[in-house]
């Protein structure tokens, strides 16, 4: 049996039914009969961004051997767990990087030259009434990226078509990258106008933006956030906005998701999306093909296509 930990695509439930005798956790109303009943037969879960496997599911799933999530990150899942476990853990890298990276972009331009704010300047009719108020440019800019791994990378080849000026952190320098590092996240953002979040997320790399690094990033200063919403410390980045202290910022994940602080409903200088990072048919539809092949090489005992555990 495969459990599912929540819906997260119809191709990919299509195919795993195809495949295994599958179990939708939300559709489970008594979980502990449940659990009573099947824990002995299931032996994968799938989970995602939002529900992976923590130690409580993992301890109530003795016959588990494998998690196979449907995202790159695997902060939902409790990796050190597994480890010790032994049980195998698989994600869906390489194929959502150019779409992850693509919409870094989007919120980039969106942000800094307002259209999201412009397409409701002309559908409320506004725009006869006079002209829409000017932006920020974005070419040639200077971009700040915190985690230079597939996704940074991506964004920074993106970037560089637009004339800016790229440097990066992360743990340690990568001395084949042509891009300057800074050592820590304070210097890069008192030395860039856009700061990117594409690191994991971690026990280091929570809050990894917090108020220091929004002082140095400054009144001109943007933040984009690609990565996961507690990457930032999210009652800061709001009071930042709300008093000017920060000139924007672009979010396609938030703290406590779906719950996006009312605060930024009102300003016209933030760009709001529901974490669509990867949201594409084409792109969901090959992280479902990952999730479904290490399975099937899991228990064909064949070597796993992505594992990470
Ligand atoms: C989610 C993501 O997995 O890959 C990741 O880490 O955050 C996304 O691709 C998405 O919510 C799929 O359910």
């Amino acid at each position: 049996g495969v459990l599912i930990a929540c819906p997260m695509s119809s191709y990919l439930e299509q195919e795993l039914d195809k495949r295994f005798n599958l179990f939708r956790m939300w559709n489970i109303p008594q979980k502990n009969d449940f659990f009573k009943e099947n824990s002995g037969s299931i032996r994968a879960v799938v989970g995602n961004a939002s529900a992976g496997a923590d130690r409580e599911l993992i301890d109530s799933l003795p016959a588990l051997e494998i998690v196979s999530s449907f995202s790159v990150g695997l902060d939902k899942v409790d990796l050190g767990y597994c480890k010790e476990k032994g049980i195998r853990v698989t994600n869906t890298p390489d194929v959502l990087t150019e779409d992850v990276a693509d919409l870094a972009i989007g919120l980039i331009l969106a942000t800094l030259r307002g259209i999201c704010e412009c397409d409701r300047y002309v559908r409320s009719g506004l725009w006869k009434k006079g002209n829409f108020k000017l932006t920020t440019k974005f070419s040639g800019k200077r971009v700040g990226i915190i985690g230079l791994g597939r996704i940074g990378a991506a964004i920074a080849k993106r970037a560089e078509a637009f004339n800016c000026s790229i440097s990066y952190y992360s743990r340690s320098e990568k001395p084949e990258s042509k891009y300057k590092y800074f050592p820590s996240v304070v210097e890069l953002a008192s030395n860039c106008d856009i700061l990117i979040v594409a690191c994991a997320l971690t026990e280091e790399t929570r809050h990894i933006i917090n108020r220091e690094v929004i002082d140095a990033l400054g009144p001109k200063g943007y933040v984009i956030n690609i990565g996961r919403g507690p990457h930032v410390d999210e009652p800061e980045l709001v009071s930042a906005l709300v008093e000017g202290r920060l000139a924007g910022a672009g979010l396609d994940v938030f703290e406590h998701e779906p719950h996006v602080p009312e605060e930024l409903f009102g300003l016209d200088n933030v760009v709001l999306l529901p974490h669509v990072g990867s949201g594409t048919v084409e792109t969901r539809n090959a992280m479902a093909d990952l999730v479904v092949g290490n399975l099937e090489a899991h228990f064909s005992k064949k070597p796993l296509l992505t594992p990470v555990v």
